[in-house]
């Protein structure tokens, strides 16, 4: 059931807040905590970037890109070193940030356009389950929360959640600006649009034609971001939700020219990064996060706007592709070792999160809906809200708890990833790290304190701790429905490789 505009009675979440217009946490330095500047209803500014690694910003280490205005918005917040995605891939991680609901419980698993009916090739031993491929409409999203409490919402970007049905103006957005059911554009460079053989489709990005011309040669990036700074000048009075989400740096690697030659002469023996054409991408999004930053300040809201910085999940980093390395962590995109899912997580709440603090906690996706209703004294929907599988973030962003009361994070990929990852299940606990492997049954372990790259399988040494976290995985698997795969009844093994 969903509410339609008052605030339902006995709402727990609101009983919990801190006076937001206070400000005044204890341990906050005292010219935050005297601002006071910061409204009930704060602005919020999601800004969501396609496949970026961990260690893709300058901040977490990348030692090719240079991302000077991300940074910044590090120096200015909270950076999270322990970030993780719901997911390896896109849809599913996007589902969880609407909903607040793991991928599984979702039965959205896998990336919209291999969704529904599993087909798996021959060289495949396990076939997926049936997954849904659209967001369904009766989930009551964080767009549709915060529009009930009088927000103006707007998606700008990448959606990936669903057909023409399930698009974001039928999930609470105001306003839908490049989201399609598609996750990555045909090019970045305008029109933006075109023929892709391999799906024997016409994809494009709608909303961004530009009827006084000026559309030659502009670079998607930049686009996303005018049409962004329109909606946030004209919001200004607020309060605005805004789900920024770059396409950027999905595939294909298109930079500009300019970045590119920068950082091919940068590039040097020994570098870990070494993609000038990815580092250029890289530098778009910086540049672009750094206009949003400076139309903040222009239109005076910027002490009263959160700004979020998150990847969908790790980089794509595939030994047949030179797109990414996610050094030292081990695999990428797809995976459920860390390269696949830790990301890059910045959160800026002025006037109460410490500037330039770091947090090793491990966080999630399904993290942001609760974190976000708090931010905003939105209380939400009761119905809704006892499924979500995240926690609030606002006790560790107001330096008022160092713990989130939480343990285990997991994670449920029942398909394959090219180059990547068999069927498999994840689970972290403290520094603990177990993986499923669907294929064979087998179990890995890893003690990320010390092996943070997963080289050193300590299944097999530790049959106790293993069976232990095996049994917790085994039990949320049920709890939250996880669909399993299944044998594939066209594998040919002797095609297996
Ligand atoms: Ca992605």
């Amino acid at each position: 059931m969903r509410k339609s505009g008052l605030l339902p009675a006995g709402i727990l979440l609101i009983s919990n807040l801190p006076l937001a217009a206070a400000g005044s946490a204890d341990n906050q330095p005292e010219s935050f905590a005297t601002t006071g500047s910061m409204n009930e209803k704060p602005n919020i500014i999601f800004i969501m970037v396609d496949d970026m690694g961990w260690t893709d910003l300058e901040c977490y280490g990348s030692d090719l890109h240079e991302t000077p205005n991300i940074d910044r918005l590090a120096e200015e917040g909270m950076r999270f070193t322990n970030a993780y995605s719901a997911a390896a891939i896109c849809t599913p991680t996007r589902a969880a940030l609407m909903t607040g609901k793991h991928p599984a419980r979702l039965g959205m698993t896998i990336w919209h356009e291999y969704s529904g009916e599993p087909r798996p090739g021959i060289h495949e031993r396990l076939a997926g389950p049936f997954t849904e491929s659209n967001l369904p409409l009766d989930e009551y999203t964080i767009a549709e929360a915060l529009r009930d409490e009088g927000y103006y919402t707007a998606h700008v970007g990448k959606w990936h959640l669903g057909n023409a049905v399930h698009y974001p103006e039928a999930h609470g957005f105001n306003i839908n600006i490049g989201g399609t059911m598609w996750g990555m554009p045909f090019t970045y460079w305008y029109p933006f649009s075109g023929w892709r053989e391999t799906d024997n489709e016409f994809r494009y990005v709608p909303g961004l034609e530009n009827p006084a011309g000026g559309n030659k040669g502009s670079y998607l990036t930049d686009r996303l971001t005018d049409e962004a700074i329109k909606i946030i000048e004209a919001r200004k009075d607020g309060p605005l939700f805004m789900h920024l989400s770059y396409y950027s740096p999905h595939v294909p690697v298109e930079g500009k020219p300019g970045f590119t030659r920068y950082f091919e002469e940068k590039i040097r023996d020994g570098m870990i990064h070494r993609n000038a054409e990815y580092a250029a991408m890289i530098a778009s999004i910086d540049e672009n996060a750094g206009r949003i930053m400076n139309v903040l300040q222009k239109e005076g809201i910027e002490d009263n706007t959160i700004v979020f910085f998150y990847s969908d999940n790790g980089g794509l980093d595939s030994p047949r592709v030179n797109v990414n390395n996610n050094y030292p962590l081990r695999s990428g995109k797809g995976s459920l070792y860390e390269g696949g899912i830790r990301v890059p997580l910045i959160v800026k709440w002025p006037g109460r999160t410490s500037p330039h603090t770091l947090n090793s906690l491990p966080v999630t996706t399904m993290d942001f809906y609760p974190t976000i209703l708090e931010m905003t004294n939105t209380a939400g929907d009761e119905s809704h809200n006892i499924n979500i599988d995240g926690v609030s973030l606002v006790p560790v962003l107001t330096g008022q708890a160092k713990s989130l009361g939480r343990e285990k994070l997991f994670w449920h990929y029942p398909h394959y990833y090219p180059d990547a990852t068999t069927p498999v299940s994840a689970m972290r606990k403290g520094d603990w790290k177990l993986l499923h492997y669907f294929e064979d049954d087998s179990i890995e372990l890893y003690n990320l304190a010390d092996d943070q790259g997963e080289t050193d399988d300590l299944a097999g040494q530790l049959p106790e701790l293993k069976t232990r976290l095996y049994d917790m995985l085994q039990i949320w698997r049920r709890e939250i429905n996880a669909q399993f795969p299944s044998f594939n009844p066209d594998f040919e093994p002797e095609l297996w490789h």
